[in-house]
């Protein structure tokens, strides 16, 4: 397969103006027939007329009516003697939406019919220039059994409906913006719909709906909720108002992705839209929140202003996550509800996004080539993507980012774009920033991959009373990027003293202190600030609120630590100071071979968090977390799993041993007796129940007590909403109890017709915390339920993806057991679904790390799949690059 790169991008030879589609559809059989208006692009030389299309069939091509001759080469039709001039082009094809597992195109799902179309499904419907520069106005006319078929839904307006003969009926749609063929949408299924009005500010009036199918429609309220937020949101924050008269919102069970953002018919998975309180999770509430947000936000970011090519798709993505964070943080309203919302996304990004970037697959937020677009859709794109983002925020102010912003839509509404445009924008916007003034240098973050790293020293003269602060930044090598330059890099900060009292920051050579917290830009490979009248010896408070993507060290002790733990005026440092102090004393552990004693000033420390009663119980069940076992392996040069899984088990042990009488109060403390809301002071009063119910539980198998897990147990039978029954269940699975198995088949029993809490049965046994081996054992067995299979996404991945890549100690085995499955699975998958085949291979991203046996064991796996000959692009790919 061929690598597609950056540098070489030119514009179409032709445009396509205006699309008519009509489409019988039919399982077996769909006929398209597709009437385009074509022009040709005076800006380059004319040339053949070459359009994509993937397993078509092929009826007929006319050009302004007439028979033309074409040839097909690979995925390409090309017409040699396409007119220089503009002419209408008529396409006729079948293809068989039955017959496509990949989820990519037309496909049937649940007896329904349903399209994805980004990032090039769409040439598996019909032939076209498949690429996001080439924009359209589309009318679609959908005919289709009534019966079978009574909801058909294309993007824009409906224009009109009709019953045909034989029990066919019709629909056309017409939608007046024009778009990239990504995102074309068409829905024909036997749904129902929820529907809302909402009037915008200019006074117009819009229908809202959410279809899904019948019997799901009690769990659409959180959505349409979510949605009319969304929409008041954008335009109190933007002043990006709704444009179309509908906006449709459909659940489908089998998607790759978790929604799709199709002009005014976004379609989504069912697990990111559907909820209720006994089949959905505070954290299920809570994603659904802010998806649905995300796909309404591309509306403006990502189909008024689309992207040039895909390796722009940051310029969308970035962007759109940004929002929807913004959005969340707007949502969660009080400043400990913002805070704990950022220190979630952080901990994603580095439980994600970290281990990317020094893998096998480190690329940078806009790469430079690719084999298979499928494979970028990444947590670099996403997530590194938007902390982008927040650095132009961070570096020009709030104000001066929405006048960025604005400038962005006065320049590009209705065009296809780079990640250039979107930067020049923002900068044009705030001139003499400390942005514009450093534009070129900022854009390194588009273009470098790898997560720079800062250290921080600082040094206090009590006898000039200056604190000053040396930071020095480097990127280390990532796959294909030997050397780098400087970033710039936003370190926003503050300073306190040992008793934690803010300090006034001045720095040298300004005439008084400007606030208590500010931030310094860090542009050179080293810099100094020199901050003068600094009274006492200071404790740094730096990065705050994750003020860049970047690893910092800086230097500070235990006891520096904990003064940043009690006192800093910064939530997320307050966090930070707290899995500083768990990472130091897992790593001591790690690297030494000796058996992790957690010391008193660590555990009381502890102690007085969970008693703090000036503290949200989100956040201290945030900060009583210890960071993940992946998170641990990040800091290692050399991984061994199953170590680092036995060092982070103890402390988990030790912290429950010797706060066992805390977490009994806190449990007792933090039980929500009003009715269910998923509202950030409920759902963390039931996260931290949830982690103090682990905490007896674990403990109390360790010492043979059995009033915890019956507890749990009774917990788990009564519970009213889902948050307390998997967190009871969890906690009895994950501390391998007795009870652990009725429980089990108890929810099973309960649930069995409830497909998104199956998978959620699936996925809470594959990711349970591994013991001898028991864990792993059960996933080979659930590889057999008869409920298991590889078709549908969400359940492919509720096994898979929670054992390959987030239980690593039941995952990387000493007899190469989990590898075997892996290669096994990976291959069956891709006969199925690439897209979600390439997802799995990711899983061996950072074999090259890992500690013998597992290297080299992991390494003759990776080979195992890439001899495979009829291998996908996508699998290749992947296997390829780790092998490289
Ligand atoms: N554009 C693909 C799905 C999403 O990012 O919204
Ligand atoms: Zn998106």
């Amino acid at each position: 397969a061929a690598l597609i790169r950056r540098e070489d991008y030119v514009a179409p030879a032709y445009w396509i103006r205006t699309v008519d589609l009509t489409f019988d559809l039919d399982p077996a059989k769909t006929l398209v027939t597709s009437k385009m208006k074509v022009e040709r692009n005076a800006a380059v030389p004319h040339g053949p007329l070459r359009l994509h299309g993937e397993e078509l069939n092929l009826l007929r091509v006319l050009i302004d009516g007439e028979s033309v001759s074409f040839r097909q080469e690979g995925h390409e039709l090309i017409i040699e003697s396409a007119p220089d001039a503009d002419f209408s082009l008529e396409i006729r094809n079948t293809c068989a939406p039955e017959k496509n597992t990949s989820l990519s195109g037309l496909y049937t799902s649940g007896g329904g019919f349903f399209t994805q179309c980004e990032a090039e499904g769409f040439r598996r419907i019909t032939y076209f220039l498949d690429r996001p520069d080439v924009m359209a106005v589309y009318t679609v006319t959908l005919r289709a059994d009534k019966a079978k078929y009574p909801v058909l839904l294309s993007n824009g307006n409906l224009l009109e409906t009709a019953d045909l003969d034989n029990g066919r009926h019709l629909a056309k749609w017409h939608d007046p913006f024009p778009k990239p063929s990504y995102l074309f949408a068409l829905v024909a299924a036997d749904l129902v719909s929820r529907e809302q009005r909402i009037r915008t500010r200019a006074g117009k009036d819009h229908l809202l709906q959410v279809y899904v199918r019948r019997g799901d429609l009690e769990k659409t309220e959180h959505a349409m909720n979510s949605l009319v937020a969304s929409i008041v949101w954008d335009e109190a924050r933007f002043g990006l108002p709704l444009d179309l008269e509908r906006f449709m919102v459909v659940g489908v069970s089998d998607f790759n992705m978790g929604a799709m953002e199709n002009k005014g018919l976004n379609i989504f998975n069912t697990s990111a839209l559907l909820a209720s309180p006994a089949t959905a999770t505070d954290a299920d509430f809570s994603r659904i929140e802010s998806i649905v947000a995300h796909e309404y936000f591309h509306n403006w970011t990502g189909n008024r202003v689309t992207c040039r090519d895909w390796f722009q798709l940051s310029l969308k993505e970035g962007l759109t996550v940004f929002r929807d964070q913004e959005f969340s943080m707007d949502m969660a309203a009080t400043p400990s509800a913002r805070a704990v919302c950022r220190i979630q996304d952080v901990r994603q990004l580095r439980a994600v996004q970290f281990p990317e970037d020094s893998g096998a697959m480190a690329h940078p937020v806009r790469p430079d080539s690719y084999v298979e677009i499928n494979n970028f859709y990444t947590p670099t794109v996403y997530e590194k993507g938007s902390e982008v983002v927040r650095m132009y925020q961070t570096l020009v102010g709030r104000k001066g980012f929405e006048a960025g912003i604005k400038l962005y839509f006065e320049r590009h509404d209705g065009q296809a774009v780079t990640c250039d445009d979107f930067a020049a924008a923002i900068a044009d916007a705030n001139p003499g920033s400390a942005l514009s003034t450093r534009l070129e240098a900022f854009k390194r973050w588009y273009a470098q991959s790898g997560t720079p790293r800062v250290q921080a020293r600082g040094s206090y003269d009590a006898a000039a009373q200056t604190f000053t602060l040396t930071l020095k930044q480097h990127n280390p090598a990532t796959a294909g990027q030997p050397g780098k330059l400087p970033q710039v890099i936003p370190v926003t900060m503050g300073l306190l003293s040992r008793e934690g009292q803010v300090l006034p920051l001045q720095l040298q050579g300004e005439a008084a202190p400007v606030g208590t917290e500010r931030v310094l830009v860090l542009d050179e490979a080293e810099q100094t600030f020199v901050f003068t009248g600094v009274a006492t010896e200071p404790v740094p408070s730096l990065l705050r609120g994750f003020s860049a993507p970047v690893v910092l060290d800086d230097g500070l002790s235990d006891a520096e630590l904990l003064v940043l733990l009690k006192h800093d005026a910064d939530a997320f440092n307050r966090w930070e100071a707290s899995q500083r102090l768990a990472l130091n004393r897992i790593l001591q552990a790690v690297r030494t071979g000796e058996a992790l004693v957690l010391d008193t000033d660590y555990l009381e420390a502890m102690r007085a968090v969970l008693r703090d009663p000036q503290l949200d119980a989100a956040f201290k069940e945030l900060a009583l977390t210890l960071p993940g076992e992946g998170y641990v392996a990040e800091q290692l040069d050399v991984v061994d799993p199953q170590e680092i899984h036995a060092a982070v088990e103890a402390a988990y042990q030790q912290l429950a041993a010797a706060l066992a009488d805390d977490w009994a109060a806190a449990y007792e403390a933090h039980q929500v007796k009003a009715g269910y809301e998923p509202s950030p002071v409920q759902s963390g009063q039931r996260a931290l129940a949830n982690l103090a119910l682990s905490m007896l539980v674990l403990h109390a198998t360790r010492t043979g007590d059995t009033v915890w897990p019956g507890r749990a147990y009774q917990r788990f039978k009564d519970a009213t909403n889902m948050t307390e029954r998997l967190g009871a269940l969890a906690a009895l699975v994950n501390a391998h109890a007795e009870l652990a198995e009725p429980a089990l088949q108890r929810f099973h029993a309960l649930f069995k017709h409830e497909a998104l809490v199956v998978d959620k049965w699936f996925a809470l046994q594959a990711r349970a915390s591994e013991d001898g081996g028991k864990t792993f054992a059960r996933v080979k067995q659930l590889l057999q339920h008869p409920d298991f299979t590889l078709k549908n996404p969400n359940r492919a991945r509720s096994l898979l993806a929670s054992l390959c890549m987030f239980n690593p100690a039941a995952f990387h085995r000493s007899d190469a057991a989990g590898y075997v499955l892996w290669a096994e699975q990976v291959l069956l998958l891709d006969g199925i679904n690439p897209q979600l085949a390439g997802r799995v291979a990711r899983a061996m991203d950072r074999w090259t790390v890992l500690a013998e046996p597992y290297r080299s064991a992991a390494r003759e796996a990776i080979a195992r799949v890439a001899a495979k000959p009829e291998l996908s692009n996508d699998v290749r790919e992947i296997v390829e690059r780790a092998l490289a």
